[in-house]
Formats: structure tokens, sequence, C-alpha cells
């Protein structure tokens, strides 16, 4: 039978988890919703506070707490389980806790069933993205990772202000890690078609205001963990575009972390960049013709992260 609603089962019911389901919710973008968490209660008090908010938003979407027998006719799985980072640690140093996490939620998907298409938030995202779709044995294309979707729209909204313009005006992309090995993709970024080594020549802006906007976005959640502890807000609608993507079978692009095999001169392991999304999760990867110096960042956050996964493995 064909089936005809869209469900969503979320993995990890924490700030990042339910900001990502009350945008979700509230842009009406699935008809049921299942939340799981290792703490039960929270998972079941979050439910019952989104069903309060469902009469008000003129909607027929379905939302309670459940169990991984739940992914088995699910269309998409959204995983934000795991320990954020605390103030001045690194999402990379999250590895020990987050891939003992990790292994576990991917045996327990696998268990059930599921078929879907699995979006990662938890950090160290592009890693974790790996381990489960190794954990698993998914096809690579039905697993991503949020990767650097949320880091390219702060990117925007910083050059975006610099140039008196609204940050939809503005292409600006950042790739590889989702963290600091990441590099702001400049020569592929533009404003309506205008590149910006063009904007650039016209002393719109400068070379520093472009690597101090790179640094700015790539560091952003320092800043917001330095003064409230956590960031969820962001990310919440990040993922909520991504999935909107996926069940809607959009084709649309964003910046994605996506298995390389080949891509960029790179294998075998999941990192930020242009991807193809639809309801079969992200189809194909496009390459940018790359600078030099971008090439060799580029490849450098690789390294990172190939460091990780095999640390992340054992
Ligand atoms: P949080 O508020 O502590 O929530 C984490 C939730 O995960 C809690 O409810 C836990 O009970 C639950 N949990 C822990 N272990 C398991 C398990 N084995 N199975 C099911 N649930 C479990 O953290 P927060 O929501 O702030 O962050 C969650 C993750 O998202 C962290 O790894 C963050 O680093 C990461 N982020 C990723 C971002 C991105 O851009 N990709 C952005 C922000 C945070």
């Amino acid at each position: 039978m064909k089936k005809t609603s869209n469900k969503i089962v979320l993995v990890g019911t924490g700030a990042v988890g339910m900001s990502f389901i009350y945008s979700a919710v509230n842009q009406g973008i699935a008809e049921e919703y299942v939340l799981i968490d290792v703490n039960t209660k929270a998972a079941e008090g979050n439910a019952i506070d989104i069903q309060d908010a469902i009469p008000m938003l003129n909607q027929t979407s379905k939302i309670k707490a459940g169990e991984y027998s739940d992914c088995q006719d699910a269309d998409l799985v959204v995983i934000t389980a795991g320990r954020p980072q605390r103030p001045g640690e690194t999402r990379l140093e999250l590895i020990a806790d987050n891939a003992r996490i990790m292994k576990g939620i991917a045996q327990a998907i696998k268990g059930s069933g599921f078929t879907g298409v699995t979006l990662i938030a938890s950090n160290p995202c592009d890693v974790l993205t790996s381990v489960y779709q190794e954990v698993t044995g998914f096809d690579k294309h039905k697993v991503l990772g949020s990767g650097t979707n949320l880091d390219s729209a702060r990117l925007k909204r910083l050059i975006a202000s610099k140039l008196g313009l609204a940050p939809a005006s503005v292409n600006a992309f950042i790739m590889g890690e989702h963290g600091d090995s990441s590099l702001a993709a400049y020569s592929a970024s533009n404003v309506m078609g205008k590149s910006i080594s063009q904007i650039k020549g016209e002393n719109k802006i400068s070379e520093k205001e472009l690597e101090d906007a790179w640094y700015q976005a790539a560091h952003m959640a320092y800043e917001i963990i330095e003064r409230k502890g956590a960031t969820f807000y962001g990310i919440g609608v990040s993922l909520t575009q991504l999935s909107s993507a996926i069940l809607r079978d959009e084709k649309t692009t964003y910046m994605i972390s996506a298995k390389l095999e080949g891509e960029y001169g790179q294998s075998g392991f999941y990192t930020g960049v242009p991807a193809v999304l639809s309801s079969n999760g992200w189809e194909r990867i496009i390459e940018w013709k790359l600078e030099e110096s971008e090439i060799a960042k580029f490849n450098e956050s690789c390294n990172k992260l190939q460091e990780v996964y095999i640390i992340a493995k054992e």
C-alpha cells in the first residue's frame, strides 16, 4: 500500500532535538513525529508539551514518545543524542563519549528494520556520521550529517551584513569539518552571480574581512556556548530545512556531510560538501573547481577528520 504520510523519528530529545521538533511542527513538515531518548520521561514530557501546541497551529500532525521499533516505517530518523560541548571544548574532543553513544543507537536503528534516510547532528558531526554509516552498513546516500549547512548560514549572514544585503542574496559556503578546521569556499561563493573576488576588487570587502567572516562563522558556537551554555535554535532550523528537502524530494542543494569516494580527491569518510538532497538522501556531491589554497585547507581538514575517525572506530 502506498504511504501517504511522512514520519520522522527523533533520537535525543535534548535542546537541539526539541528545537528541531518545535521548528518542524511549526512549519508542518511531517504528519507523524516519534521521540526517543534514554531519558524516557523527558521524551514523554516533550511529546505532551508539543501535543499542546498542535491544536493552536491548525494542524493534524501527531507526536508521541516511542521506541526503536517505531523506526521500522519511518521516512527519516534524525539523531541529536549525545553530550554537547563544554565551554572551551572542541567538537572533536567529544569523540570518546559520543562515538560510544552513536554505536549503540546505530545498532538499535538497524535492528528495527529501518529503510529510510538518517540525518545526524550529534557532534563531532562528520565523524559520527561516518561511524553510524559503518556500523549500520546503510547505503551511504541514505546517511548524511548536518555538516556545514549551519556554518554556511552564519557566513552568509556575516557577509550580507558587511555588504548591506539580506542573507538570502548571498551565496557563501563553508566546507570540510563542521568545526575548527573548516574553510570558506570563497572561489565558489557569489552575490547574484558576481564573484567574491570581483566584489573584493571593487573594494566592497577586503581579504581580511573575508578571513574574519570565516573565523567568526566557524567559531560562532564557542561565542554562544560561552554566553548561554549551548547552541540549539540555529541547528534546529538547519535540521528542519534539510529534513523538509528530504521529505519533499526537493532536489535542492545544501552543504551537508556526505561520504567522499574520490570527490575532491578524498575517500572513505563523511565531511561537509555541496550535495543534492532528495527523498533518497543525498543524490550526488557537486564538485567545485577550488583554488589551490582552498584545496590545501580542505585536505588538512580531511586529515584531521580521518585521525579522529580512527580513534572513534576503536
Ligand atoms: P542535550 O540537551 O544534553 O541533549 C542530548 C540528549 O541526548 C539528552 O536528552 C540525552 O538524554 C540524550 N541521549 C544521550 N544518550 C542517548 C542515547 N544513548 N540514546 C538516546 N538518547 C540519548 O544536548 P544538546 O541537545 O544540546 O546537543 C546534542 C548534540 O548535538 C551534541 O552532540 C551537540 O554537540 C550537538 N550539536 C550539534 C550541532 C550541529 O551543528 N551539528 C549544533 C549544536 C549542538
